[in-house]
C-alpha cells in the first residue's frame, strides 16, 4: 500500500526542498503545509525536537525530522533507489552528503549578512567549499552530468537547493565564484535543470527568497527591486 506524505515547511527552506526533491524524483505525491516561522503550531513543536523544518508526516501518524534522515528513509522505502547500489560508492556519497551543512553555511552566511563588510568576508569563504566539491567531482570517475554519472541520486538532491541559493545570490549581487570551478558549475546547471529540482519549490521561489532578505532585514535586501516584491506576493 502506498503511504501518504505531508511535508511541513517554511516557504523558502532549502532543507525541506531536499526532501521534496527526493519525493519528486521518485514521483511520489505529497502535501506540503507551510507553517508560520513566528507562530509554530503545537502539533509541530511536539514532533520537531529542534523546532526546525522539515518534518515528514507519514500516513498522518508517524513523523520524522532532519532532512538527511528523511531522505534516507524515503530511499529505503520507496522505489526507485536513488543511492548507488555499490556500498563503496554509497559510503562516498554519504561522506559528501555529510559536508552539505558546511557548504550550505558558506552560502547562507553570505546571503544573510548584516552589512557590506560581513558580506565581503562571508563571500570570500565560498571558494573553499566550492573547491572541495569541484575536486570531488574531478575524482568521481565519471563524466556526469550528476554526481554518480547519468543517474540522479540522493547526493544530488542534497546539494541542489544550496547551488540554487548560490545562483539566486549571485544573480542579485554577483560574487563570481562558481566560474572558477567549471565542474561544479556544470553540475549546478544539470541539477537546476532536473525536473525534480524544478518542481521542488513554490513557482516564484526566487522572488520569495529575495523578499525574505528584506523581511529579515539583511544587507543584500537593498538590491531587491520593487517589481520582485510584487512577484513574491503573486
Ligand atoms: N539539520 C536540519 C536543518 C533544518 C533547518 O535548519 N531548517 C531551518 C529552516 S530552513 C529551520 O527550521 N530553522 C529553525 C528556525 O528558523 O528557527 C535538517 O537537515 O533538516
Amino acid at each position: 500500500m502506498t503511504s501518504r506524505y505531508m511535508l511541513c515547511s517554511f516557504k523558502t527552506c532549502p532543507w525541506v526542498q531536499r526532501a521534496a526533491i527526493v519525493l519528486r524524483a521518485k514521483e511520489v505525491p505529497y502535501d506540503i503545509t507551510y507553517i508560520d516561522r513566528d507562530h509554530r503550531p503545537d502539533w509541530f513543536l511536539k514532533v520537531s525536537p529542534h523546532s526546525k523544518v522539515p518534518v515528514l508526516v507519514i500516513d498522518g501518524k508517524d513523523a520524522l525530522f532532519e532532512s538527511s534522515a528523511i531522505a534516507e528513509y524515503l530511499d529505503e522505502t520507496v522505489a526507485p533507489r536513488l543511492h548507488p547500489a555499490d556500498p563503496l560508492a554509497r559510503a562516498r556519497n554519504r561522506a559528501w552528503t555529510d559536508y552539505v551543512p558546511d557548504f550550505a553555511e558558506a552560502i547562507s552566511g553570505t546571503a544573510y549578512s548584516n552589512s557590506e563588510e560581513e558580506f565581503a568576508k562571508a563571500a570570500g569563504g565560498i571558494a573553499k567549499p566550492f573547491g572541495k566539491l569541484d575536486e570531488a567531482l574531478a575524482q568521481r570517475g565519471n563524466a556526469g552530468p550528476y554526481f554518480n554519472g547519468p543517474k540522479f541520486s540522493l547526493v544530488d538532491a542534497a546539494y541542489a537547493p544550496f547551488l540554487q541559493r548560490y545562483t539566486f545570490l549571485d544573480r542579485l549581487k554577483p560574487v563570481g565564484v562558481i566560474e572558477k570551478f567549471p565542474r561544479l558549475a556544470a553540475w549546478r546547471d544539470a541539477l537546476l535543470a532536473h525536473p525534480a529540482v524544478k518542481a521542488s519549490t513554490v513557482a516564484n521561489i526566487e522572488a520569495v527568497w529575495q523578499e525574505n532578505l528584506i523581511l529579515r532585514k539583511r544587507w543584500l535586501g537593498k538590491f531587491v527591486s520593487q517589481s520582485v516584491l510584487g512577484a513574491a506576493a503573486a
